[in-house]
């Protein structure tokens, strides 16, 4: 049994879920962070200092002591490599380098600049506060990110390869978001037909296509 602390609102937890769903794995999550609270009490900071969610505990966790882990990549690799089969997440050192250089891709170039200077801005941000010149110049970087993203689903149906992979999820889970919100996105057909497979998945309607509401500035 995995044991997640972290609300289902946050896009770091989403991920792990969407990966824990698409694994088929048995879970209790505890709602916890932003309204919940709960992330800087002494017992969590014993699990992880940062005050950050998610974590995880792992009753199979060979170490016998169901260490915490944090870092969702860190979470997605774990559950990766103790639980998923190929092509999910190879047996082979250089296919498995290739998802994991394209879930380390997706993490540093779309999630963290699409999270911060988009969907804060757009929804946690009230709209006297918004600043529409810097929204429009994130949207443009992400954007060139984006296009490397097109080239790639121009040729394979996923983002590594023609086969569902961890990257997906790192790269995939901010999808949602990013097609929901108001804003003007710049054209990527490619990127559409993918997300709409996505969108497709059981996991990905249960963990990623969830409300954001609760988040809003207004
Ligand atoms: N680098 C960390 C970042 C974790 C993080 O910033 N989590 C956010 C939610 S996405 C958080 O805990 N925010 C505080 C809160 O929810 O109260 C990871 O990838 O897991």
């Amino acid at each position: 049994m995995i044991t997640v602390w972290g609300r289902k609102t946050s896009s770091n937890v989403q991920a792990l879920m969407w990966c824990i769903g698409e694994l088929g794995l048995s879970f209790t999550r505890y709602d916890i962070g932003h309204k919940y609270g709960g992330n800087n009490t002494a017992e969590f900071l014993a699990m992880n200092p940062n005050g950050t969610v998610p974590v995880i505990k792992d009753d199979n966790n060979n170490d016998g002591n169901s260490t915490p882990i944090w870092e969702t990549g860190a979470i997605l690799r774990y559950l990766a490599n103790r639980y998923a089969k190929p092509p999910f997440w190879s047996e082979d050192l250089e296919t498995r380098t290739h998802v994991d250089k394209w879930a380390e891709w997706s993490k540093i170039n779309i999630a963290l600049n699409f999270t911060a200077p988009i969907f804060w801005q757009v929804v946690r941000t009230a709209p006297q506060h918004q600043n529409q010149e810097e929204i429009a110049k994130a949207i443009d970087k992400l954007g060139s990110m984006l296009n490397i993203a097109e080239m790639q689903l121009e040729k394979q149906k996923f983002i590594a390869g023609d086969h569902f992979s961890l990257a997906d999820i790192q790269f995939g889970h901010t999808l949602y978001r990013y097609f929901d919100i108001r804003i003007n996105r710049p054209m990527h057909p490619a990127l559409i037909g993918y997300y709409n497979r996505l969108t497709e998945r059981p996991a990905f309607k249960k963990h990623i296509m969830v409300s954001y509401e609760e988040l809003r500035v207004t």
